[in-house]
């Protein structure tokens, strides 16, 4: 374990399991099916060519539950961290979910893409989008109908990797936090950050597949983990 010196540079990665304690289902049943269809069927590209009525349909319902979730005290936490650390802070989601938005984060990078964005494949705008894109919509910008979900599915360049390799250089703390280490790049992480020096922990339900790589894993629920973790460091 590295000697506790102190923090001023916090890096933040979160996964679905952040978001399971608001209702929002995680990827990883044992099914491996997500929300009972085949990843490759509704997070690629070649999906979406393939079969677009029914990949609309799935992030719909996707939206639906998203506006019908309420942040958990997990979502809060990082909220307070946000407003009350006087470091440097960068909480990257993997989720699509507003929910650390809604528990007042600010500083929130979503590297997968959100599932309240709709991106034009038209003219390249991206809006807001918190009702159905299935039924054809045509982009406000443009009026194509030419609008998708705005995600980063399997294959393609997750959002600002830039952004997120430099904090990952600056950073003294990595966290990682409800999430299975099961998708690169943002499986990395952990690797980069502790090559940079940092010190790294992960808040986890069950071990995952990167927990050897973590100096320290907290096994339990984000909304017990990670309020406690953030009183931790406020007080340090
Ligand atoms: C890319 C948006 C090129 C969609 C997502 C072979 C080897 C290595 C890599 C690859 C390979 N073959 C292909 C790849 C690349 C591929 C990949 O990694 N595949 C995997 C399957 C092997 N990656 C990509 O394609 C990525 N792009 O590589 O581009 C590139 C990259 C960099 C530089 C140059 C070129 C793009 C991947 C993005 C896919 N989109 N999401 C949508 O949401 O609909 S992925 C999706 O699954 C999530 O976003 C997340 O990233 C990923 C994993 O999900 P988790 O969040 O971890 O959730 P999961 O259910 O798995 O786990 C939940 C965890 O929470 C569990 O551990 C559980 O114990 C815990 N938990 C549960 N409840 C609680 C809890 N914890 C606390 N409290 C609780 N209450």
């Amino acid at each position: 374990m590295r000697v506790m010196t102190a923090i001023r540079n916090i890096v933040i990665l979160t996964g679905a399991g952040i978001s399971a304690e608001s209702g929002l289902r995680t990827f990883r049943a044992e099914d491996g099916l997500w929300e009972d269809h085949p990843v490759e069927e509704v997070a690629t590209p070649e999906g979406f060519a393939r079969d677009p009525a029914l990949v609309q349909r799935f992030y719909d319902e996707r939206r639906a539950q998203i506006r019908a979730a309420f942040p958990n005290p997990a979502h809060e936490a990082l909220g307070r961290l946000d407003r009350e650390f006087a470091g440097e802070l960068l909480i990257v989601t993997q989720n699509i979910d507003d929910l650390h938005e809604r528990g007042g984060a600010r500083r929130v990078l979503h590297m997968h893409g959100e599932g309240l964005s709709a991106w034009c494949q038209a003219c390249d705008a991206r809006h807001r989008w918190e009702g159905a894109l299935g039924d054809g919509p045509a982009c406000p910008a443009c009026g194509e109908v030419a609008m998708r979900p705005d995600i980063v599915w399997f294959g393609e360049m997750p959002y600002r990797m830039d952004e997120i390799f430099d904090a990952l250089a600056s950073a003294d703390l990595f966290v990682s936090i409800g999430t299975s280490g099961a998708v690169y790049p943002a499986a990395g992480f952990v690797q980069q950050a502790s090559a940079n020096g940092a010190r790294t922990l992960e808040l986890n339900l069950e071990e995952s597949l990167g927990s050897r790589n973590f100096d320290e894993t907290r096994l339990g629920t984000a909304s017990e983990l990670v309020p406690a973790w953030v009183d931790e460091i406020l007080r340090s």
